[in-house]
C-alpha cells in the first residue's frame, strides 16, 4: 500500500528508526494517524513524540505492535460473530477442598501451611486505577480501616514479615506490578514509608506497559480526543503479571533461592492473608500446582466463577469464567445461565484471583510460553451489525487465565473458605457500594471493606474463646452495614489462627469497643472491655494482660452530614471515626511486662 504523501513529505524531519516504524504502522492499517500531518517545519516535535511513543509500544508488546493488530482483528472478528471460546465443552460444578467449617480443619491445613511459610514469594498485581471507586491516588495507599489508618500496602508487607519471622528462612521477597497509572505513585509511598520495613533489594517493581485502544474491527488505533499526536491508550489487564515474572526472570531466580510456593494477590483485600497458611497446607497436601483461593458466589455478581470444563474428547479444564461471560456459557451449555443454586448461592464458587502456585511446575511453563495468557477483546458495539464501537475496545488479559497454558497433568484446584474470613475488596464508591448492597450483593465499598476486616478479626478472636457483644448497624455507611467491636489485630500479632488461638484467651467485649493489637509476644487473658484499648509490644519485650477490666469513653461512629466535606478517604465510606478516650498499654523496653487488675 502507498505510504499516505502527508507521512512521505515528512521523511527528512524523522530519524531512521521513526521513519521505518512509521512505514510499519502503515503497513499494518494505521495510515490514519498520517493522514492529517501538515508539511515539514509545523508540529514537527509532535509528529516525533507520536513515533516515539509508537516505538515504546512496539516494543513493549511481546512480538511488537504488528503482532498486536493481528491479534486484534483475530478477536475482533470473533467477537463480532458472537463466538464462544469454549464451545463444544460441557460446564461442572468444580471439586475442591471446602474449609468453611472453620476451626479444626483449618487449624490442621494451617500447621501444614505454617511449615511451607519460608519457601513463600509474594506478588501483588497493583496496576488497576480503581476507576469505579473515582479515587485518584493509588488504591494500596488507601487506609484498611480508619481505627489505626493503617494502608493496605503496610498490611501486606507487615503480614509478609510476620511470616517471615515465623519462618526464620530468611526474607521473603515480594514483587509489585505496577502500570503507567500507578508505578510512580508505588515507589514514592515506598520509599516516603522506608518500605514499611522491608530490606533493600526485597522489593521487585514491574511495571506493565499499556496497548494501544482500537477504533473498529480493523484494529485501527485511536489517538486522544484533544491530541492527534497521541495514540490512546489503556492497560492491558493483570494477566500480564506471568510475562513480566518471565521477563524479569524472577520466576527462575526463586526457584535457584530454593523457593517454592507464589502467592498472587490484589491490591485492596487485607483480609486473604487470613487464608493464606491454611491455602498452602492445602496445596502442600494436595500437591497443587494451582490454587485459586475461592468464596462461596451470589449469582450475578461481578465476580468470576471457577467452572470445571469438559470436552467429549477427553480434556478437562478448572478455569475461572469472568462475570460478564458466565451467564451465556452456561446457558448455551445446560439451558440454565448464573442463577442460583438451592441454597441461593451460585453452584459455581467465586473466584477472588487469590491464586497459590508450586514455583517450580510454573517457571517451566514460562520458560516454554513466555508467560502470555490467551488475550480477549470485549467491545461494546452501538450497532447491530457489529461495527461501530460505543468507544475504543482494547485487548486484555487475566491472571487467572493461567491454567490455560497448563498440559492436562498439572494438578489444579481450589480452597473454599468463608466469603467474611478471606474477601472485602474496595472497588465501588459510596452509591455504587450502597446501591448493590441494597440488590443484596456484597458493597465492595471502603465502609464495607473495613467493617468486614474488624468482623474478620472477631471472627478469628472467638476462635480463642473471646465473646463479643452482637454487632448494630450504622445507618449512614453503605446501606446499614452492621459494626460490633473494632478489632484491629496487627499481622505482627499472630498471622495464623493457631498463633492467635495461644496468645489470646477468653474474655468479653462490648459492641462500642475497639481492640487494637500490635506486636509479637503479648498474651491477653480474660480481658474485660467496654471502650477503647490498644495494646503494643515492641520486638524483645512481653506484655502480659490478666484479668484486665477497662472501662472508657471511647469512640463514636459519626455519619457525615449531607453534604459535609471530608477527605476522599473518608467521603467514600460515609462515617468517621471520633475517639474520645483511649486506654494504651504498651511494652516498650526488652523484658516482661505484666498487667493485671
Ligand atoms: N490490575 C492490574 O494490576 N493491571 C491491570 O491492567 C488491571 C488490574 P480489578 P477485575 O476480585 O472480585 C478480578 O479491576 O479485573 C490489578 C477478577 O478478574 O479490581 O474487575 C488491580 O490493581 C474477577 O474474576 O478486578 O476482576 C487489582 O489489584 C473477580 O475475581 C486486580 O488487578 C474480581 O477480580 C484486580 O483488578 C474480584
Amino acid at each position: 500500500m502507498p505510504l499516505p504523501s502527508e507521512l512521505a513529505r515528512n521523511q527528512a524531519i524523522l530519524s531512521e528508526k521513526e521513519w521505518r516504524l512509521a512505514c510499519r504502522l502503515c503497513e499494518i492499517g494505521q495510515d490514519h494517524l498520517f493522514r492529517s500531518w501538515p508539511a515539514p517545519g509545523e508540529s514537527d516535535a509532535d509528529k516525533r513524540r507520536l513515533l516515539r511513543q509508537a516505538i515504546a509500544l512496539d516494543e513493549g508488546y511481546p512480538e511488537g505492535l504488528a503482532a498486536y493488530v493481528g491479534n486484534a482483528r483475530r478477536l475482533l472478528a470473533a467477537s463480532r460473530l458472537g463466538s464462544n471460546p469454549y464451545e463444544g465443552f460441557l460446564t461442572r460444578v468444580p471439586a475442591g477442598v471446602d474449609l468453611r467449617s472453620g476451626g479444626a480443619e483449618i487449624l490442621a491445613a494451617e500447621e501444614l501451611g505454617m511449615a511451607e511459610a519460608g519457601r513463600l514469594a509474594f506478588v501483588l498485581v497493583a496496576g488497576g486505577l480503581g476507576e469505579r471507586l473515582g479515587y485518584r491516588g493509588i488504591k494500596v495507599a488507601l487506609p484498611v480501616e480508619t481505627t489505626t489508618g493503617k494502608p493496605y500496602l503496610c498490611y501486606y508487607i507487615e503480614f509478609i514479615l510476620a511470616l517471615e519471622r515465623r519462618a526464620r528462612a530468611g526474607r521473603l521477597p515480594l514483587a509489585i506490578m505496577t502500570s503507567e497509572d500507578t508505578h510512580a505513585l508505588t515507589a514514592h509511598f515506598l520509599e516516603e514509608n522506608n518500605h514499611f520495613g522491608m530490606a533493600e533489594g526485597q522489593i521487585t517493581l514491574l511495571k506493565q506497559e499499556q496497548v494501544p485502544s482500537l477504533l473498529d474491527n480493523q484494529a485501527r488505533f485511536a489517538t486522544s480526543p484533544k491530541d492527534p499526536f497521541h495514540i490512546a491508550t489503556k492497560p492491558h489487564g493483570h494477566g500480564d503479571v506471568h510475562a513480566l515474572l518471565h521477563k524479569h526472570g524472577l520466576a527462575r531466580r526463586w526457584v535457584a533461592e530454593g523457593r517454592r510456593w507464589l502467592f498472587f494477590f490484589q491490591d485492596t483485600n487485607a483480609l486473604v492473608f487470613n487464608a493464606l497458611p491454611a491455602a498452602l497446607g492445602v496445596s502442600a497436601r494436595e500437591k497443587l500446582e494451582v490454587n485459586s483461593i475461592a468464596v462461596p458466589r451470589s449469582p450475578g455478581e461481578a465476580a468470576g466463577a471457577l467452572v470445571r470444563l469438559e470436552h467429549p474428547d477427553g480434556r478437562s479444564l478448572l478455569i475461572n469464567v469472568e462475570y460478564n461471560q458466565l451467564d451465556g456459557l452456561l446457558r448455551s451449555a445446560t439451558g440454565r445461565g448464573d442463577e442460583p443454586g438451592g441454597d441461593g448461592r451460585s453452584p459455581y464458587p467465586g473466584n477472588i484471583n487469590a491464586l497459590l502456585f508450586a514455583l517450580e511446575p510454573y517457571a517451566r511453563t514460562l520458560d516454554h510460553s513466555g508467560g502470555a495468557t490467551p488475550e480477549f477483546v470485549n467491545p461494546k458495539y452501538a450497532d447491530d451489525r457489529r461495527e461501530v464501537f460505543k468507544s475504543p475496545a482494547r485487548l486484555e488479559c487475566m491472571m487467572q487465565d493461567y491454567p490455560l497454558l497448563l498440559g492436562p497433568e498439572a494438578r489444579t484446584g481450589f480452597t473454599l473458605f468463608e466469603r467474611s474470613l478471606c474477601f472485602s475488596a474496595v472497588k465501588n464508591n459510596f452509591d455504587e457500594a450502597a446501591g448493590r448492597a441494597r440488590k443484596g450483593l456484597p458493597p465492595e465499598g471502603a465502609a464495607s471493606a473495613e467493617f468486614d476486616f474488624y468482623a474478620a478479626n472477631r471472627w478469628r478472636l472467638e476462635q480463642a474463646g473471646m465473646r463479643f457483644a452482637p454487632a448494630v448497624p450504622i445507618p449512614a455507611a453503605e446501606a446499614a452495614i452492621p459494626s460490633g467491636t473494632r478489632a484491629v489485630l496487627a499481622p505482627s500479632f499472630a498471622p495464623s489462627l493457631g498463633e492467635l488461638r495461644r496468645k489470646v484467651l477468653g474474655g468479653n467485649v462490648s459492641t462500642r469497643s475497639s481492640l487494637v493489637v500490635e506486636g509479637e509476644d503479648i498474651l491477653i487473658e480474660n480481658l474485660d472491655l467496654d471502650g477503647d484499648l490498644e495494646v503494643r509490644a515492641i520486638s524483645g519485650a512481653r506484655a502480659v494482660l490478666h484479668n484486665l477490666a477497662i472501662r472508657n469513653a471511647g469512640s463514636e461512629i459519626a455519619p457525615l452530614a449531607p453534604g459535609e466535606t471530608a477527605a476522599t478517604e473518608i467521603a467514600m465510606r460515609g462515617f468517621r471515626i471520633l475517639k474520645k478516650a483511649s486506654r494504651r498499654i504498651e511494652a516498650t523496653r526488652p523484658g516482661l511486662h505484666e498487667f493485671s487488675a
